[in-house]
C-alpha cells in the first residue's frame, strides 16, 4: 500500500464521517422513536399530555385498547366510550402504568403513550385481577369483591374479647399495626372505634362454635378466618396460644402463634384478596408457629394497589429478601390454608381445611 494510497482512503473516510455527520437527523422526541410503520395504536400519540378533565376526540379508542387488556371495565351494556378522561379512566392509566413499571402519574404522559403505542402480546395482561403472562400471583374473591371505592375511612371494632387473655389495650395496638401496614400501600384509613353499630369490620375471639357455621377446633388448626367485602367480620380461634407482645420466636410454648402475623393476612381478606402462590407474600397460604410474617412484599402490594389505588406517600416495598422480618425457629409446624378454597364463594363464609 502506497503513501498516496493511505492518503486517500483517509480522504475517502473523512467525506463518509463528514457526510454521515450531516445527514445525522435532529435529536428525536421521545415519540419519534416508535417506528412509523401501519400501526392501529399510532393516533394516541394525539393525546400527549391529556389528563383528568379533558375531552380529546378519540380518546374512546384508548378505552377500547385499556379494556381489551384487562385495565378498564366494559361500558354499560348498549353504550360506548365516552371520550373524556374521567376518574374510571385514570384508575385504568394508573394500573397501567403499575404494571408496567412506568412512573404512576395518571396521566397520559409521553412515556405511557411511547409504550402503549409499541408493538405488544394480544393477550390481555389481566383476567379477573389475575396476570395473564408468567407465574400466578395474587387472587381476588369471585366477583372481585371490595369495599366501595368512596369508602376511604374503615371503622373497626373489638366486639369480643373476654375469651382471649390477651389486655384490651394490648389487642388494640398490635391491630392497630396490622392494619396500618395495609393503608401505608392504600389511600384507606383504618381507625379503631368502640360503637358496635359504626364499624365496618368487626374483630373478635371465639372457641369452638360461635354463629357462622364455621367452629374453631382448638390449638392449631384453624387459627382464624375473615369473609370478603364488605361483610367485615374478622374470627379469632381463642384457643391459640396467641403472642401479642413480646418475641414469638422466643415463646416457650412451641405451638405459639404471632397474633400479628394473623392479622395481617386476615386483613388482606377483609381487603378482598384471596391467597397468592408468591412464596413470602402475606397472603401465601402457610405460616410457621413461632414465626412472624408481617411485611408486605411486592405481590400483596400490587393486589391491593389494583383494587383501591396506591397511597400517595407510598414509597414502594424494600426489594425482596431484605423485605421479610421473616423470623423462624426453623422447626416449628406449618399452617396451611387450603389454596382457593374460599375463592369460590363470597359472601358464604369460606370453606377451610382444618
Ligand atoms: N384460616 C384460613 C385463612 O385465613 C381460612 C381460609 C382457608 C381462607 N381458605 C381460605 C380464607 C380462602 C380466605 C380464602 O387462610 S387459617 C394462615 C396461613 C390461617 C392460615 O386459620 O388456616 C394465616 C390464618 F396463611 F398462614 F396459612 C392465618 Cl396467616
Ligand atoms: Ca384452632
Ligand atoms: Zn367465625
Ligand atoms: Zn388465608
Amino acid at each position: 500500500m502506497t503513501t498516496s494510497n493511505i492518503l486517500l482512503q483517509c480522504l475517502l473516510l473523512m467525506a463518509v464521517v463528514s457526510l454521515t455527520v450531516t445527514a445525522l437527523p435532529p435529536i428525536p422526541d421521545p415519540l419519534s422513536k416508535v417506528p412509523n410503520i401501519p400501526n392501529p395504536w399510532l393516533t394516541f400519540k394525539n393525546f400527549s399530555g391529556c389528563h383528568m378533565g379533558e375531552n380529546r376526540t378519540g380518546l374512546a379508542s384508548m378505552k377500547k385498547y385499556l379494556n381489551d387488556f384487562g385495565y378498564l371495565p366494559s361500558p354499560l351494556s348498549n353504550s360506548n366510550f365516552s371520550d373524556s378522561f374521567d376518574s374510571e379512566f385514570q384508575d385504568a392509566i394508573l394500573s397501567y402504568q403499575r404494571h408496567l413499571g412506568l412512573n404512576t402519574t395518571g396521566y397520559l404522559d409521553d412515556k405511557t403513550i411511547e409504550t402503549m403505542v409499541s408493538p405488544r402480546c394480544g393477550v390481555p395482561d389481566i383476567i379477573n385481577g389475575t396476570y395473564t403472562h408468567g407465574r400466578h400471583l395474587y387472587t381476588y374473591f369471585q366477583g372481585n369483591p371490595k369495599w366501595p371505592t368512596s369508602t376511604r375511612d374503615l371503622k373497626y371494632a373489638l366486639i369480643a374479647t373476654s375469651a382471649s387473655t390477651i389486655d384490651v389495650a394490648t389487642l388494640s395496638d398490635v391491630f392497630a399495626r396490622a392494619f396500618s401496614r395495609w393503608a401505608a400501600v392504600i389511600p384507606m384509613n383504618f381507625t379503631e372505634t368502640t360503637s358496635t353499630v359504626d364499624a365496618d369490620i368487626t374483630i373478635g375471639f371465639y372457641n369452638g362454635s360461635h354463629g357462622d357455621g364455621e367452629a374453631f377446633d382448638g390449638p392449631l388448626g384453624t387459627l382464624a378466618h375473615a369473609f370478603s367485602p364488605t361483610d367485615g367480620r374478622f374470627h379469632l380461634d381463642a384457643s391459640e396460644t396467641w403472642i401479642a407482645s413480646g418475641d414469638v420466636t422466643e415463646s416457650s410454648s412451641d405451638v405459639a402463634v404471632d397474633l400479628e402475623s394473623v392479622a395481617v393476612h386476615e386483613i388482606g381478606h377483609l381487603l378482598g384478596l384471596g391467597h397468592s402462590t408468591v412464596e413470602g407474600a402475606i397472603m401465601y397460604p402457610t405460616l410457621t408457629v413461632r414465626t412472624r410474617k408481617v411485611e408486605l412484599v411486592q405481590d400483596d402490594v400490587s393486589g391491593v394497589q389494583n383494587l383501591y389505588g396506591s397511597n400517595p406517600d407510598f414509597k414502594g416495598v424494600a426489594p425482596a429478601g431484605v423485605a421479610g422480618e421473616m423470623d423462624s425457629s426453623g422447626s416449628g409446624e406449618i399452617i396451611r390454608a387450603r389454596m382457593g378454597l374460599g375463592v369460590a364463594v363470597t359472601f358464604l363464609v369460606l370453606t377451610f381445611l382444618y
